[in-house]
């Protein structure tokens, strides 16, 4: 194995709408119970994995593993539920957690945004507001109060899959009774004019954090790995760019970028190429290619330049030794390109949790199972084994 870099961040990530329960005043909360809902969303998210109360119980089975990080999100529709009513009390949930993982030896890695949004600020026009940057940096301004030790923030989660979102999960998306699927091919491609409005929202983000934090910051960028098929390099451009392209732009002078990688697509004339039915497919419809890790890391380094953290890497499979099989895989394309020179920071699991997946508790990607009545947590093999490679015990 490739020697890691001191300080490599070994640890793996949750989102709290997807983990905590009951985020009542957020968005998505309230698409979950719209009548009728959206077509993607089979089941609500309920309590999920109660986590809003368990989180000591949960760093602590990263932290016997043997991992050194964790990956969590604050929650903006808690800490201001409406408008300019910021909860201190949130926010000192919020400080709890980073307290638990310090006392763990566990590095929090703090997203800001991931994906969801207080239900006032959605329902006047979410970041179409014209003051949407104002409203964000005065919430990311009181997350600051928190934030006086913590090294690593992510402003926002997958801008480019945010920029989707009210398609994914409006009446006219498609039904998937069964999965959370998100097929990238039958979706459009994300509008550069969101881009821009969410990049300069990071933009604003990341100037509040400079001025009030000693934290590195940067987003997470949801990279697709695409790849071009003959004669279709134009077309690969041009939808590399409205991907992932359009994004990095923004990432220019942040201090590290968040890579999340699952799955690869060839891009053909039409686009996108859809994933093919296969019985190797994972639960969420993907093609099963570990390698995509070492394809994004690798491009994103050549084009950015900017340091790399693997914000979230895995797979939904209820097969635990397909997890370890795709993730040695994955893990073995990071070591290929940090050997070839990206400088990596880090490489967090995505999840630690079986959690909700935006519709679903189906498609199970944790390190971890959770009962849905006891929310007993239950390890995988997987998680020790991610330990072991944390230790350098075990090698991919
Ligand atoms: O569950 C999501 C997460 O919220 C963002 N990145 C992709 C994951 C798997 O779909």
């Amino acid at each position: 194995m490739t020697p890691v870099p001191e300080g490599f961040l070994w640890g793996a990530s949750t989102a709290a709408h997807q983990i905590e329960g009951n985020n009542v005043n957020s968005d998505f909360w309230a698409m979950e119970h719209a009548e009728p809902r959206g077509a993607r969303i089979r089941e609500a998210s309920g309590d999920a994995c109660d986590s809003y109360h368990r989180y000591r119980d949960d760093i602590a089975l990263l932290a016997d593993a043997g991992l050194n990080a964790y990956r969590f999100s604050f929650e903006w529709a808690r800490l201001e539920p409406a408008e300019g009513a910021f909860s201190r009390a949130e926010l000192l949930h919020y400080r709890d957690m980073i307290d638990a993982c310090h006392e763990r030896g566990v590095e929090p890695v703090i997203t800001l945004h991931h994906f969801t949004t207080p239900r006032w600020f959605a329902e006047s026009g979410g970041w179409k507001r014209a003051d949407a940057i104002d409203r964000f940096a005065a919430y990311v301004a009181f997350c600051c109060e928190a934030l006086g030790d913590v090294r690593w923030v992510v402003t926002i989660n997958e801008p480019n899959i945010l920029a989707l979102f009210d398609h994914l999960h409006g009446d006219d998306a498609d039904p998937t009774p069964d999965t959370a699927t998100v097929a990238m091919a039958q979706l459009p491609m994300p509008s550069l004019a969101f881009a821009r409005r969410i990049g300069a929202v990071h933009r604003a983000a990341v100037a509040v954090l400079r001025e009030r934090t000693r934290a590195k910051v940067g987003w997470a960028i949801a990279c697709q790995a695409f790849t071009p098929t003959p004669g279709n390099r134009a077309r690969f451009d041009e939808v590399f760019h409205a991907w992932e392209g359009a994004y990095l732009a923004w990432s220019a002078g942040d201090d590290f970028i968040g890579v999340q990688s699952y799955t690869s697509q060839p891009v053909d004339a039409d686009g996108p190429v859809p994933h093919p039915q296969s019985p190797d497919n994972t639960l969420t419809g993907w093609a099963y290619r570990p390698d995509a890790l070492g394809i994004n890391l690798e491009r994103l380094w050549a084009l950015a330049g900017i340091p790399l953290l693997v914000t979230e890497n895995g797979i939904a499979t209820d097969d635990d030794v397909r997890r370890i099989a795709y993730t040695t895989g994955a893990l073995q394309g990071m070591e290929a390109a940090i050997a070839a020179g990206a400088q990596g920071l880090g490489y967090l699991h995505w999840s630690l949790l079986d959690n909700y997946e935006w519709g679903s508790f189906l498609p199970t990607f944790g390190l971890i199972a959770v009962d849905r009545s006891s929310f007993v947590r239950s390890p995988k093999p997987s998680l020790a084994w991610l330990g072991r490679i944390a230790a350098g015990v075990a090698t991919t």
